[in-house]
């Protein structure tokens, strides 16, 4: 059975643009699974964070992978993408967060859906909400309710090019 499956990218080392589309390409090939649809990029500044600007986006999946298998896969794609982890929320060339797995609330040692910090951060509320403007977030109720919150973090669609 496939669900509706909320992946949210980030990237501010090296060619961050360039990656966050790489990335978005890999994820459209994962075995079991569809693209659905992908968000605009983002430009927004760090939160909780340094360096460069982040670019951002949200993409949806229809997939059939199990959670953990989801994951591994993308902690693949992220390290094929030279991700190193030298302390909490560095810089990274690519950081792939599984937000949403169908309506599930998953809390293992290694994975915790809905995203805990999802509904503070206006790097994925505005992306996701792009793409689905009535989503909901198991335990937390619509996602809308959150924005007003995170106003004050500085974010902007990037043109296409
Ligand atoms: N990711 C983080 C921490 N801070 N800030 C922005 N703007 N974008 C991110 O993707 C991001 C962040 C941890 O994953
Ligand atoms: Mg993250
Ligand atoms: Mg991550």
């Amino acid at each position: 059975m496939s669900l509706r499956v909320f992946i949210g990218i980030g990237a501010n080392l090296g060619d961050a643009r360039v990656t966050v589309s790489q990335a978005i390409a890999a994820l459209a090939q994962l075995p079991d699974s569809a693209l659905v649809a992908q968000s605009a990029l983002y430009g927004s500044a760090p939160i909780d964070s340094t360096g460069d600007d982040y670019v951002n986006a949200v993409v949806e999946l229809a997939s059939s992978l199990g959670a953990a298998d989801l994951l591994q896969h993308l902690q693949a794609i992220e390290l094929a993408h030279g991700r190193e982890r030298p302390y909490r929320n560095a810089p990274r060339t690519l950081d792939l967060d599984l937000l949403l797995y169908g309506d599930e609330e998953i809390n293992t040692a290694n994975l915790q859906v809905p995203h805990p910090r999802m509904t503070e951060r206006a790097f994925v509320l505005l992306p996701l909400l792009q793409l689905s403007a009535d989503i909901g977030i198991p335990g937390k109720g619509s996602a809308q309710d959150y924005v007003d919150a995170v106003a004050g973090q500085r974010i902007q669609e990037l043109p296409t090019t």
